[in-house]
């Protein structure tokens, strides 16, 4: 046991460092969201606050399923897609819900005024500008730092619910991933199951409203779904198969609890994981979650470095390319001075030439000429 303690304090301290060492990074780059996205990850695993996300397609029963699990009708249910905010829901001695609004304000609200800001009709597309809604609740399961995430469905109409949940995966640490007895698995539940499972490496599969079903039914609708999941997430996939809705009517009809159907035994092996797998797990998915912010920060630095390589590659180039044309300039220099020089001399003979023949042709007349003219200046010097 202390043994298990000082590897978690030892974990927890080289998270840490390796987180202080990508806030420097961000500090010295100026990347406000990388440095906010940091001091997040170091609160969190400073507080061992353990987020315990429930996800799944749309109307698969996970409000109900958070319902059940805290004892108490807090979360709107229905038969329309409905969550379209992700509701934290940590332990308090009473009630007490905050709606925490994207321009940081915030509003302390009641329970019957929860559906005006996390339902599709109540705050349709968000249109409120909520971030997140938290609650804080008097459960036990909640106890030593535990959240309890309600998420909107993927996969309904409403595309910005299935964003959303995306773009709360990175903050989970365990889910609770639930299918749907009466529905075999759809290819983009098994590729949610995938993602999911990238981020919470601790995942219970749930197969919800079973009580739709006959014995022989599910039996058969279960191992369907264990093949199928097995193909996906490479093991032996352990199924709870449940009925939420029975589970929390039993629970706020003040039912005694005993382990005899699934939701018993699904609550039971949560609160187990939680004693007993909490650290190691929250351990995993911030190591998991901390390796994406490396690996997203390193491909940035090296983006970074080759564009500013770049233009001293550029620059190389057009030195390259200016002697080149530099060359090719003297080149034609030098043909044409050997054509114009090649040209004159051509001319030059072909003058020559002109003048040679005009010589012959006019020899006669020429000696004749020059004859006379000298012999008129003899004539001339007698006289
Ligand atoms: N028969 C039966 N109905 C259930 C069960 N669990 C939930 N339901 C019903 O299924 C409907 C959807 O339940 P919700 O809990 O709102 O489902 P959800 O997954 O939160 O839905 P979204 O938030 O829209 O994604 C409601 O009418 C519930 O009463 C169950 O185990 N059995
Ligand atoms: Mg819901």
């Amino acid at each position: 046991m202390v043994k298990a303690l000082n590897d978690y304090k030892q974990a927890k301290e080289l998270l840490l460092d390796a987180a202080a060492v990508l806030s420097q990074i961000a500090a010295e780059r100026n990347d406000q969201g990388l440095g906010q996205r940091i001091d997040a990850f170091c609160k969190k695993v400073e507080s061992a606050t353990f987020n315990l996300a429930v996800v799944g397609e749309f109307k698969r029963g996970k409000s109900t399923l958070v319902n059940a699990l805290i004892g108490d009708n807090l979360l709107p249910m229905a038969v329309i897609p409905l969550t379209s905010i992700a509701t934290t829901i940590a332990y308090g001695s009473k009630t007490h819900i905050t709606v925490r609004f994207q321009n940081q304000h915030s509003l302390e609200i009641t329970k019957e005024e929860l559906p005006n800001y996390v339902t599709e009709s109540g705050n349709p597309k968000n249109e409120k500008l909520v971030s997140t809604v938290e609650i804080e609740h008097n459960a036990s399961l909640l106890k030593d730092g535990v959240r309890l995430i309600d998420t909107p469905g993927i996969g309904s109409a409403f595309q910005h619910n299935t964003t959303t949940t995306y773009d709360y995966l990175p903050e989970i640490d365990a889910a609770i991933f639930l299918f749907s007895a009466d529905q075999p698995a759809s290819q983009l539940e098994l590729a949610f199951l995938k993602d999911v499972h990238q981020f919470a490496p601790r995942t219970f599969l749930v197969q919800n409203k079973i009580d739709h079903l006959c014995p022989e039914e599910l039996e058969q609708s279960l191992n369907f779904l264990k093949q199928t999941i097995a193909g996906q997430i490479q093991c032996q996939p352990v199924i709870y198969p449940i009925s939420a809705k029975l589970a929390l009517n039993k629970r706020l009809n003040n039912a005694v609890a005993e382990i005899s159907d699934g939701f018993d035994v699904l609550e039971h092996d949560i609160l187990i994981f939680l004693v007993e797998g909490k650290a190691q797990a929250l351990i995993a998915s911030s190591s998991a979650r901390l390796s994406k912010e490396v690996a997203s920060t390193k491909q940035l630095l090296q983006l970074e470095q080759h564009s500013r390589k770049q233009p001293l590659e550029l620059l190389r180039q057009a030195i390259t390319n200016f002697g080149l044309a530099a060359d090719k300039i003297k080149q034609e220099q030098t043909d044409a001075e050997y054509i114009v020089n090649g040209e004159t001399a051509n001319l030059l003979r072909q003058i020559e030439d002109d003048l040679k023949k005009f010589v012959e042709e006019h020899k006669t007349g020429l000696v004749a000429v020059i004859e006379d003219c000298l012999l008129y200046t003899s004539d001339a010097a007698d006289e």
